[in-house]
């Protein structure tokens, strides 16, 4: 091996088992991949990536259901060096284009069953391939890329990368109403998983239980790579269901989710402490973790739920200690390498207990948004911190509380919904004067989607029906739960909408 290569996959093979035949990845329906099988795999990919003769940097974009190939296939991608993109599966048309025309991807690969409006999109666009990415029983046509792949070499020279060279693109946050790509390159990848590994005393004999969706941060980046760079099997869930979790955790010792997965746990009685006997962590993030779920597991499992806090442009920042004492309401304390502030309004630093920005520094930080270098730059300080758009406040201890959020964002279920987005759609409907999108609380997913809407005169439009409208045109998670019809809303001095008011006003509706 190169040591001087920067690639994010170089230093994954790096730490694989010295065994390569034992197993990586075991799927649900009993497939199991040996560390040599995903290096064969990666490699086949790779080369076919490689073979298309793609620009230097060229975008991958993915949307696909999670499996095992769809890991291998981000491995193949920066292993190969171009950057990956990957595409939340619940995303409608709408969306998709967006992504797709402001990411420009040489080559786009989705499930079979998209393929027709998929590649319709993509080929307008400029993509040059779309290839799907079957279920390993239907790889017979030829856009498959499995199959396209079976003919290529199973040996690859990982590709030379610079530490500042892209990795991915990860679309995210929108106050204005569109998303931005965070540019995450291989040192910002490799640094998190290097500080992670040790902030949370991976071993040797770990089995990570994956059950996180494969296109955000959390599922891709902090439970895969911290399965990777530790050469641990990872047992991989298509997606997360309560009981079959249940299933698999007497087999593993490592489990990751958003707070939404821990309400669904407990509310399983099969979730015992004898369940959980060969647990060694159970780690909570991407949204705020309630403080009741936290004692209720600790009391019930005698596990206290690490919980840790990041951003897709960021990955992680802070985490409570695995030695240590795990404050629950607090994401504890800044990572190793990971700069954390809290500042006024003025930009002064604030003192213990007090509210203010948290902004940070670090390895980990990205190079910024994709093609928007005044964003970029509107969110960085003259000093190099990045403004995560998160409002908090440090103890006396050190531990970080995150209190509220400075940007327009609903987090349900662990997913970030931009209200703008939603108002976006919902005033583009002709009986529909204007609306305000809102957060307000929900027991399982933390926070619900609801909608205020002001009619035109004489207009008529029902909650269910602006419901289905919605549901046809953007991802489901993002169809506001509850709609609310209002004669007007309210408004300060400035004309700015008064959410906070909306907020307290139905509170209790959801
Ligand atoms: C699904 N639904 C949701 C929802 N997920 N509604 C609100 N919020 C959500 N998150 C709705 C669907 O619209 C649908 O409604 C119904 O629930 C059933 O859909 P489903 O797909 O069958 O739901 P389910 O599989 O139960 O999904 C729920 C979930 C999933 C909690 C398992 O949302 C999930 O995996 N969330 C994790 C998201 C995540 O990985 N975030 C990390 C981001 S990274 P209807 O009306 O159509 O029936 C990040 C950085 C960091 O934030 O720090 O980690
Ligand atoms: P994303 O843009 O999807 O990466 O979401 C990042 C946002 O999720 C952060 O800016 C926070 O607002 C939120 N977040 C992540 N982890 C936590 C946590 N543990 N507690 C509260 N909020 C969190």
């Amino acid at each position: 091996m190169n040591t001087n290569n920067a690639n994010l996959y170089a230093l994954f093979a790096a730490n694989f088992p010295t065994d390569l035949s034992s197993c990586c990845i075991e799927t649900e329906d009993r497939r199991y991949f040996s560390w040599s099988d995903v290096e064969r795999a990666s490699a086949k990919l790779a080369n076919l990536l490689t073979s298309l003769n793609l620009q230097v940097g060229a975008r991958v974009a993915v949307q696909v259901e999670k499996s095992a190939e769809a890991l291998i296939l981000y491995l193949a991608t920066i292993r190969a060096g171009y950057v990956y993109l990957p595409l939340n599966t619940a995303y409608r048309d709408a969306e998709v284009d967006y992504f797709i025309r402001d990411a420009q991807p040489e080559v786009v690969i989705c499930s079979p069953q998209q393929f027709g409006w998929v590649s319709q999109l993509a080929f307008k666009v400029g993509s040059r391939h779309v290839f799907t990415l079957d279920a390993p029983a239907e790889g017979n046509n030829s856009g498959s890329l499995l199959q396209r792949a079976l003919s290529q070499s199973d040996q690859f020279e990982t590709a030379q990368s610079l530490p500042h060279d892209l990795a991915a693109i990860l679309y995210t946050s929108g106050t204005t109403g569109r998303s931005k790509g965070a540019m995450l390159t291989h040192a910002n990848l490799a640094s998190n998983a290097k500080v992670l590994k040790q902030a949370w005393g991976w071993n040797k004999d770990d089995v990570l239980l994956h059950a996180l969706p494969l296109f955000h941060v959390h599922g891709l980046f902090v439970a895969s790579h911290g399965a990777l760079l530790n050469g641990t099997k990872i047992i991989f869930l298509p997606k997360f269901n309560a009981r079959q979790v249940i299933h698999y955790l007497p087999r593993t010792t490592v489990f990751m989710g958003v707070p939404t997965y821990y309400v669904r746990l407990l509310q399983e009685s099969g979730f015992t402490q004898d369940i959980c006997k060969n647990m060694r962590l159970f780690i909570s993030g991407s949204a705020p973790l309630l403080l009741d779920t936290f004692a209720e597991f600790s009391q019930r499992l005698h596990h206290t739920i690490l919980e840790r806090y990041g951003m897709s442009e960021t990955t992680m920042l802070t985490s409570n200690p695995y030695v240590g004492q795990r404050l629950g309401g607090t994401v504890g304390k800044p990572l190793a390498g990971v700069d954390v502030r809290v500042v006024t309004a003025n930009m002064g630093m604030c003192g213990v207990d007090e509210i203010g920005d948290i902004q940070v520094r670090g390895a980990n930080v990205f190079q910024g948004y994709w093609r928007m270098p005044e964003k970029t730059a509107e969110e960085f300080t003259d000093d190099g911190y990045f403004r995560t758009g998160d409002v908090g406040k440090f103890d006396s201890e050190g531990y970080l509380s995150i209190v509220g959020r400075s940007k327009d964002l609903i987090i349900s279920g662990g997913y970030n919904v931009y209200p703008k987005e939603i108002e976006s759609f919902i005033d583009d409907m002709p009986e529909v004067l204007e609306s305000a999108v809102i957060g307000l609380p929900h027991a399982e997913f933390g926070e619900a989607v609801a909608a205020i809407i002001i009619l035109k005169p004489k207009e008529v439009l029902t909650e269910q029906a602006l419901i289905n409208r919605l549901k046809g045109m953007i991802a489901n998670f993002k169809v506001p739960k509850k709609v609310f019809f209002l004669d007007e809303l309210p408004r300060n001095a400035m004309g700015k909408v008064q959410k906070n008011l909306l907020r307290t006003q139905y509170q209790g509706n959801e």
